[in-house]
């Protein structure tokens, strides 16, 4: 069998309640996970709930329940909010399911029989909130840490480290080497920029006096791992590590990221399987940060855009196509309501929901609603058909080089293409001449034709939408493919169309 194409999100604090770049970041996975499918890949698609440290341990007792319970509690709020955003994973792990904690103590357990972690005494200054020690690197020019370290304290304990810097140089020969391994370019710079100043080896426990809820060492009942070495290794988890499955599975193609955390990803996790003998993962893309009318988006200023909310006034797919349309994968987003009602009521309700709502009803009304023939062809129409197929055609070289956005622009340009079309034929004039009905036919057949090869190519993008297009269309049982795409004619002349509706109402 075949390896599927696998693609994994951060798992999320579970603490935190969803927003809207926790759900851009899903998003773009899925809709990069469905673009596999469509190819006809097999896709294993991940998200997962990071849920040991402090945070949580302290949450939990200000709230007079268990870790466990607490965790229990939140967990619903991002596993119910994964189906209303159309996210097609086929995991979601839990870092305080069993099979997670196995496979972290086996990795420890590996890396501590071949000499890869040693005790040392440590004095340092620790952060709570970040669950860190820092060093003079994190301080500012005054000699203090900066506030989103919260209360700094010195700190003196005996602690177990793991030899990450003899692998540092290592790191950056691979990385200069495999330039595809962090994306965009941009962010390969910062890794290796990073990696110009040591490492340092990682300390990966931490006291179960002072945090208990964490995996425990499986050499030393006193200490629980570190969160970002038990986070991490959930990629591995659910790829099957230790099973038969994990070959298979393994490595995954792509660790989708938010920017802040590429450190981690691009620096931390290659090296903890470099040394645990796991090939390292295919690539790490990062992608940039929303901030809502220019301003980080923060609880405490009250401008987080929900979006439950937003998927509840405007649907689901109008959500996933303003996110993933309005920028390029790495670069920063801001999101403007105006600018998401522009975006809704023009290439949503306008372009694409105007084209299929006209093209169809006029089948309706002039061809009773069965598909006719085309016996009567122009020029237009070779154009028409040999866009689509160029569209249809760059999809797949498109998705490779991750160019989600600039993909939806060229389905735009058809769609606008299309929109042409409709005016430059005038259907509603021939309509008026009995001699022209070959011609008002053939017409109506493309229009048709471009919105089944639209109905594909939007599936990964607005899944819902493709569906409904395709179920007026009446095929609402055959599922969506790329290479028929570009196989003008698929449409069968005679056959009733399904009922037709509006996709996008418009809204003032
Ligand atoms: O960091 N804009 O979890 P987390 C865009 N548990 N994306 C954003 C965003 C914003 N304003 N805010 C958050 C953690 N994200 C760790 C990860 S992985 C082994 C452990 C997205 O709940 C972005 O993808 O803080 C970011 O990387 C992720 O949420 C961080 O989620």
């Amino acid at each position: 069998m075949p390896k599927p194409f696998y693609i994994t999100t951060p798992i999320y604090y579970v603490n935190d309640r969803p927003h809207i770049g926790h759900a851009y970041c899903t998003i773009v996975a899925d809709a990069i996970a469905r673009a596999h499918r469509l190819m006809g890949e097999e896709v294993f698609f991940l998200t997962g709930l990071d849920e040991h440290g402090q945070k949580v341990q302290q949450a939990a007792q200000a709230k007079g329940v268990t870790p466990q319970q607490f965790c229990d509690e939140m967990a619903p709020h991002w596993q119910e909010l994964w189906p209303k955003l159309q996210i097609s994973n086929t995991d979601l792990i839990r870092t305080t399911q069993p099979r997670h904690k196995r496979v972290v103590q086996t990795i420890l357990q590996k890396l501590y029989d071949a000499g890869e972690i040693y005790t040392a005494e440590y004095e340092g200054w620790y952060s709570t909130r970040a669950e860190q020690f820092l060093t003079e690197k994190e301080m500012g020019p005054d000699g203090k840490f900066p506030a989103e370290y919260g209360e700094v304290t010195r700190l003196k304990e005996k602690n177990y480290f793991f030899k990450m810097s003899k692998y540092q140089n290592w790191l950056i020969d691979y990385i200069r080497n495999n330039p595809g391994f962090v994306y965009p370019d941009y962010r390969r710079n910062e890794i290796l920029g990073f990696l110009q100043k040591p490492l340092g080896d990682l300390c990966i426990s931490r006291p179960a006096s002072r945090l208990a809820w964490g995996i425990p060492l499986p050499f030393d009942a006193g200490y629980v791992t570190y969160v970002w070495f038990d986070a991490l290794t959930n990629y591995v988890t659910a790829a099957g590590y230790g099973t038969p499955e994990f070959e298979r599975n393994w490595p995954a193609d792509i660790h989708l990221i938010g920017k802040e955390i590429l450190l981690f990803h691009a620096g931390y996790w290659p090296i903890m399987l470099k040394a645990a003998g796991i090939p390292l993962p295919k690539q790490i893309v990062a992608h940039g940060w929303w901030t809502r009318d220019g301003q980080k988006m923060s609880k405490s200023v009250g401008n987080v855009v929900d979006p439950v909310a937003i998927v509840e006034a405007w649907g689901a797919d109008a959500l996933r196509y303003y996110l993933l349309r309005e920028l390029p994968i790495g670069s920063d987003g801001d999101w403007a309501d105006t600018n998401f009602e522009r975006r809704y009521n023009g290439e949503l309700a306008n372009d694409l929901g105007n084209l299929v709502n006209r093209s169809l009803s006029m089948i309706k009304r002039y061809c009773k609603g069965v598909l006719p023939e085309p016996t009567a062809s122009d020029p237009l129409d070779d154009e028409l058909r040999a866009l689509a197929a160029a569209t249809a055609k760059r999809f797949p070289d498109r998705i490779a080089k991750l160019e989600l956005n600039p993909l939806l622009g060229d389905i735009w340009d058809f769609i606008r293409r299309c929109n042409q079309y409709v005016d430059q034929c005038a259907p509603w004039a021939l309509a008026k001449d009995p001699s022209k009905a070959p011609r008002l036919g053939t017409v109506l057949y493309n229009l048709a034709e471009s919105c089944r090869v639209i109905s594909i190519l939007l599936t990964p993008f607005l899944p819902t939408t493709a569906e409904k297009i395709r179920h007026q269309l009446g095929l609402g049982e055959t599922p969506a493919v790329l290479d028929e795409a570009q196989m003008w004619g698929k449409l069968v002349s005679s056959r009733p169309l399904g009922e037709v509706a509006p996709l996008f109402p418009k809204k003032q």
